[in-house]
């Protein structure tokens, strides 16, 4: 039995490790994206954060705020506040893409990590999507491994300061990988499902995934 492996320090495995590292790309698979290619195609910046929603801001606080994750999980949770904050609290700064085409840079959140969700809850075999229902009535569908993507958070904190109410507080998703219509805001309501749900916006001519690197915009994109 070996418990010990000796990598020569130009082995074929240390070598892609150094590539890897130069593409910013770790061993937990995550790649950071050179400067040039940082901004999607048919995207621009903006410096403020435009709010966007069907107009109908939900009273939620702290106080009355309940979130419920069930569905096809094996211990589905109920939380309150406090139950929030008493699990790992995580931080990810990352870049929103509006698919209405403006972007923004380096948005700092804090919350709690979707992988901590997934580890609790253990969702079945069979649970193949997410449907993410909110307190104005919205909802929008993911699959699972895109809301496992380990920069997605329930974030209930924006540049150190608690998620405002029009930006979805007090706790909304942040999925950074996709556009931004996926990132429910008045989160009340994670639902794992064994079959595709299309949302609010799925339903009215969005794209079922809405991947801003390949501009999955419309459905018929
Ligand atoms: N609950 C809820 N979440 C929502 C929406 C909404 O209407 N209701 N709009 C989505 C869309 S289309 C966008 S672009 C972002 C906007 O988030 P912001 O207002 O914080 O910029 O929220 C998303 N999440
Ligand atoms: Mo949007």
């Amino acid at each position: 039995m070996t418990s010990e492996i000796d990598i020569p320090a130009d082995s074929k495995l240390t070598r892609t490790k150094q590539a890897w590292a130069r593409a910013g790309k770790f061993l937990t698979g995550r790649v950071a994206l050179p400067e040039s290619e940082r901004l999607p195609p048919g995207q621009h910046l903006v410096k403020d954060w435009p709010v966007l929603d069907l107009g109908l801001q939900p009273g939620v606080t702290t106080s009355n705020w309940v979130l419920d994750i069930d569905g096809a999980v094996e211990r589905p949770l109920h939380w309150r506040w406090a139950d929030l904050m008493a699990q790992e609290q995580t931080s990810e700064t990352s870049d929103i893409h509006c698919v209405t085409t403006w972007s923004r840079y380096d948005n700092r959140w804090q919350g709690v990590a979707t992988r901590t969700i997934l580890d609790l809850v253990q969702p079945k075999p069979e649970a193949s999507h997410v449907v993410l229902w909110s307190s104005d009535g919205y909802d929008t569908n993911l699959g699972l491994e895109d809301f496992a993507a380990e920069d997605a958070l329930l974030a209930h904190r924006w540049e150190g300061e608690p998620l405002t109410n029009e930006h979805g507080g007090p706790v909304r998703l942040v999925l950074p990988r996709l556009y931004f219509w996926k990132s429910a805001k008045w989160l009340k309501r994670i639902e794992f499902t064994t079959a595709n749900r299309p949302g609010f916006w799925e339903t009215r001519g969005y794209h079922d995934r809405g991947d801003p690197w390949r501009e999955q915009r419309y459905s018929d994109d």
